[in-house]
């Protein structure tokens, strides 16, 4: 089993405290001295990064939300100025504004180590051939593991996503030996590659799969319907990217690689950290970031972490795969997409045809989700028998399209024909049973 970086990823635990103490205290006062937000909030806590004498000390420094991120849109998180920003990524905010983030050099240099340090774990050498099929663009995943790719030396096939018969015949004439996209994609290149019967002109071994939740029984499928080995990467646009951990041949979690990102779990309604072991949302601080430093910030992803040392000789912590969400986000198509985002489109579209009566209805059919937005129309445009409900439909569905980068079906439903609830409305109908 090829390590990338043998000597950080079987570093002792004590050596890896070692080296996490002294970055931290760096990250710590960077971010202090850079990012007016975090010296705030250190501030009235009466905090200064000298107080951060042990791990432990991490425990008092104040959260960090995605929530910031659109509070401070663009850049008014970055410790870097511009001029030292190769790269920026974006993914979905809680509200139509994207969130933003910034990459140096370094930081790319950073990525794609992490990335790079699982396609070694896996096997991955500079003879293979590697299938990019997560979009690229502002979206971290197409870049992240071309990134992660080229610094292993192998090929890239950057063909991003869309086009499933296209994707298929380019591997098969690319003679492509690692697929990297997201699992419900794999699934449908899975059941598109039998459909056509060319499973056997395919050279794939393995496939680093990741950006949405996934079950066992959906990696079992994979593998078999392509004929390789599957393994999971996490990562988000806000800590860096995919590669903030990723599974070893083992398949027994993914390392956290904790020389670049310390991981607490804690109760997400009271923000304790949690004892080892426990299940619990997953907080990040990173320890080697420079434009984009997050400290103590807070996923919303809901998992456990696995401290027993892994049999393939890492020393690194695995978190198993996260078992939810902590807030509303939903995954859809790979990309996230927050109910709040839907509703101020339709608040911002209605013109008093609609009412603000609506649900959100996810589901999987052939491998790709489905979802469709329900919103009851108002008793005037129920009653007017000149206007077009189509038209209506279709000036909400570009709007939807627009703002959250993916299609959903709008169907404009009759006055109180959605269920009404006792307590909180159900907003959303997730049929998918991916936990
Ligand atoms: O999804 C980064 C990525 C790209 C990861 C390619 C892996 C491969 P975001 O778009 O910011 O970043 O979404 C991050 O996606 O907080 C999780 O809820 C979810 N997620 C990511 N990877 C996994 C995974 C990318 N392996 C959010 N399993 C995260 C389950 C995942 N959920």
């Amino acid at each position: 089993m090829a390590f990338l970086n043998e000597r950080m990823e079987t570093l002792s635990r004590a050596e890896l405290k070692k080296v996490q103490l002294e970055r931290l205290q760096k990250e710590i006062k960077r971010t202090y001295d850079n990012v007016e937000c975090f010296r705030n909030r250190m501030d009235e806590k009466g905090l200064k990064p000298e107080d951060i004498k042990s791990l432990e000390d991490l425990q008092k420094v104040p959260f960090s939300y995605k929530k910031d991120l659109r509070d401070y849109y663009p850049f008014g998180l970055f410790a870097q100025p511009l001029k030292n920003v190769l790269r920026f990524h974006a993914s979905s905010g809680t509200t139509g504004k994207r969130i933003v983030v910034g990459y140096t050099k370094n930081d790319l240099e950073t990525w794609a180590e992490c990335a790079a340090r699982m396609l070694s774990a896996i096997g991955v050498t500079d003879e293979d051939i590697i299938h990019v099929a997560y979009g690229y663009g502002l979206f971290t995943g197409g870049f992240g593991i071309h990134g992660a790719a080229e610094k292993i030396g192998a090929a890239v096939i950057p063909i991003s996503s869309g086009n499933t018969k296209l994707q298929i015949q380019t591997m098969i004439d690319f003679g492509a030996t690692v697929l990297c996209c997201t699992p419900s994609y794999a699934m449908h290149l899975g059941e598109e590659v039998n459909r056509m019967g060319v499973k056997d002109q395919l050279k794939l071994k393995c496939g680093v799969f990741g950006a949405e939740p996934w079950t066992e029984s959906m990696r079992e499928e994979i593998e078999k319907s392509l004929g390789i080995k599957a393994y999971d990467i996490y990562g988000l646009t806000e800590v860096i990217g995919p590669g903030v951990a990723c599974e070893c041949e083992e398949k027994a979690g993914m390392h956290i690689w904790e020389d670049h990102f310390l991981a607490e779990i804690i109760d997400p309604d009271t923000g304790e950290v949690l004892p080892e072991g426990s299940t619990g949302e997953l907080v990040f601080t990173s320890l080697t970031k420079e434009a984009f430093p997050v400290i103590r910030y807070r996923t919303r992803d809901i998992c456990r972490l696995e401290y027993e040392p892994c049999k393939c000789g890492r020393t690194h912590l695995r978190m198993c795969k996260p078992q939810g969400r902590s807030d509303d986000m939903l995954i859809i198509r790979g990309v996230n997409v927050f109910p709040s985002q839907i509703e101020e489109v339709l608040l911002k579209t209605s013109g008093g045809d609609l009412t603000p009566n609506y649900q959100i209805v996810v589901d999987r059919k052939n491998n790709t989700d489905t979802f469709d937005v329900n919103v009851e129309m108002s008793e005037e445009l129920f009653a007017d028998e000149v206007r077009s409900i189509e038209d209506i439909e279709k000036r909400i569905t570009a709007e939807l399209r627009s703002t959250l980068g993916i299609g959903a079906k709008v169907h404009l439903v009759n006055p109180k024909s959605i269920e009404r609830s006792e307590g909180k409305a159900k907003r959303v109908i997730d049929k998918r049973n991916l936990h």
